[in-house]
């Protein structure tokens, strides 16, 4: 945990222009995955206004080094294709890959160790090759924090060419 927010926090900076709105559109996400559900986006908009500017300002660091850089990767497309969607990203250190099954599975993630920047354990940040997503929505959650270029693929189709490569800023 500690970590991850060291790393987040370092992206932070370059983020800063977005302030004004990443707030409520992280809280509205994160409220609705819990069992606040039901509260309407415009109550969210609302309460956040009436907080004060002190306190919308730490809620706002704090849903940035959580949750606010982050990407969502498909394992398999739509229509059922042995794919990651996307397949070629950018992301900058410290941003969370989340890695989701979406059709095909059973999937994997795992980085190719001679395709990742020198010192990048590619074990370290990789599923094992025989460890599978087998469930509809499972996830692989990764956060890379060494800048360059790395690629991936899915142990069980990789011969059918799902690999992709991820760039980090
Ligand atoms: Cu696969």
């Amino acid at each position: 945990m500690a970590t991850t927010f060291a790393s987040a926090a370092v992206a932070i900076s370059s983020f800063t222009g977005l302030k004004a709105e990443t707030p409520k559109t992280v809280c509205a996400k994160q409220c609705s995955s819990g069992s606040a559900g039901a509260v309407k986006a415009g109550a969210i908009r609302a309460s956040l206004k009436d907080v004060g500017v002190a306190a919308a300002a730490a809620a706002a660091s704090l849903v940035l080094a959580s949750n606010a850089l982050a990407i969502d990767v498909k394992l398999g497309s739509d229509d059922g294709g042995l794919v990651f969607e996307p397949s070629a990203f950018t992301v900058s250190a410290g941003e969370k890959i989340t890695f989701k099954n979406n059709a095909g599975f059973p999937h994997n993630v795992v980085f190719d160790e001679d395709e990742v920047p020198s010192g990048v354990d590619a074990g370290a940040i990789s599923m094992p090759e025989d460890a599978l997503l087998n469930g509809p929505g499972e996830t692989y959650e990764v956060t890379l924090s060494t800048k360059g270029e790395y690629s991936f693929y899915c142990a069980p189709h990789q011969g059918a060419g799902m690999a992709g490569k991820v760039t980090v800023n």
